[in-house]
């Protein structure tokens, strides 16, 4: 009997330690949480909700245990981050990040950071905790089309030449300050002023589509648009204003035909104020030629037997003080008007003087010095 009561109460006890141990095991947090090594997500500006891929689980190979095998919580490393991660399901561990601010795609297009799970230790006061290694998360905030195109310039101004017809007359150029191409780049311009004859392109560059004539318009005023790839338009339209300039023709200018003089007077400018219209073509050389003519009764002349010391006093210095120097053909020729001048036969000097001659510069300001002379000469 004794024996019988003995072994009864060794068999509780024994039912009672392994009973004790089994509580024992189930405390003890073996393992810890496992989470994917990289994420990316994805967040549209003003929005903070991040799409995940993979989505963020957060699996313990202690569940289905209470504790140690359930997920209670996220943690996020990195210097001011803008985000945060909540545990959805303790038994699932499954989570789910979100922006805690409003996300600015203009200021940062990207965010890079890490992420860790942790389980929930042994027991309510979280002792014995078990952090998953660290994964890294990348985020992209998405654009949204908040801004509008801007035009570079308040206003574009151009000239054309009647009657020419252009490949470009001027280009106006927008920008835009989103942060994705689509939303940032200009799509298209548009001319909004309705039946002119100008066209734009998509990259800013207006053409006429006719030859223009001055008897219509002196002036064109053109409204502007653009619109960037998202369909914004520009937040304010901008004025073209094309002027349109007489065709051209290269001419001497500013300048009489006819010139009074009066004898014995001294020296006198005949071309003064004359300049040379070069219609801005660009100039390779420039060629003049001076022909003084005395307006004579018969074309004749009354000082033909004037000696050369009356021609002297009549006439001022430049005839006799000028020397015939230069060596080169060109420069020859002036010499030979020279040589009329200064040419004891009087006879000479009532001819038609004929200068010719290159001519370094588009203005009669640069007129050789010594043609500049001839100019000056008095008219006998
Ligand atoms: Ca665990
Ligand atoms: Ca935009
Ligand atoms: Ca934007």
């Amino acid at each position: 009997m004794r024996f019988r009561g003995n072994k009864r109460l060794a068999s509780a006890v024994g039912l009672v330690l392994g009973l004790l141990c089994a509580v024992e095991a189930a405390k003890v947090n073996k393992h810890k949480p496992w989470i994917e090594t990289t994420y990316h997500g994805i967040v549209t500006e003003n929005d903070d909700k991040v799409i995940l891929d993979p989505p963020l689980i957060a699996l313990d190979k202690d569940a289905p245990l209470r504790y140690a095998g359930e997920i209670c919580g996220f943690r996020i490393h990195g210097q001011n981050v803008p985000f945060e991660a909540v545990v959805l399901d303790k038994s699932t561990g499954e989570g789910v990040i979100r922006a805690k601010e409003k996300l600015d795609c203009e200021l940062q297009k990207e965010h890079t950071f890490t992420i860790q799970a942790y389980d929930c230790g042994e027991g309510p006061d979280g002792a014995n905790m078990k952090k998953s290694h660290k994964a890294t998360v990348h985020i992209q905030v998405n654009d949204i089309n908040e801004y509008s195109p801007v035009f570079k310039e308040k206003t574009y101004k151009a000239t054309v030449i009647e009657g020419k017809k252009y490949d470009s007359i001027l280009k106006v150029e927008a920008v835009d300050a989103d942060c994705s191409f689509q939303f940032s780049q200009i799509c298209s311009y548009e001319i909004v002023t309705p039946d002119v004859p100008f066209t734009i392109d998509k990259d800013g560059f207006i053409k006429n589509t006719e030859k223009l004539t001055i008897g219509k318009e002196h002036m064109y005023k053109l409204t502007v648009t653009a619109y960037d790839c998202g369909k914004n338009r520009a937040s304010e339209d901008v004025l073209v204003k094309i002027s349109i300039k007489p065709t051209c023709k290269p001419s001497w200018q500013g300048f009489n035909k006819r010139t009074e003089y009066e004898p014995g007077t001294g020296s006198l400018a005949l071309f003064p104020s004359m300049h040379l219209e070069t219609c801005d073509v660009p100039i390779t050389s420039v060629w003049a030629s001076i022909e003084l003519e005395t307006n004579h009764i018969g074309k004749g002349c009354d000082r033909d037997t004037y000696s050369e010391k009356s021609l002297h006093k009549l006439c001022g210095k430049y005839i006799i003080q000028h020397k015939v120097v230069p060596s080169c053909e060109l420069e020859r020729k002036y010499c030979l008007v020279f040589g009329i001048l200064t040419h004891e036969k009087l006879e000479s000097v009532c001819h038609p003087f004929v200068f010719r001659g290159p001519l370094l510069k588009s203005s009669a300001a640069n007129f050789p010095s010594e043609v500049a002379a001839l100019v000056n000469l008095c008219v006998i």
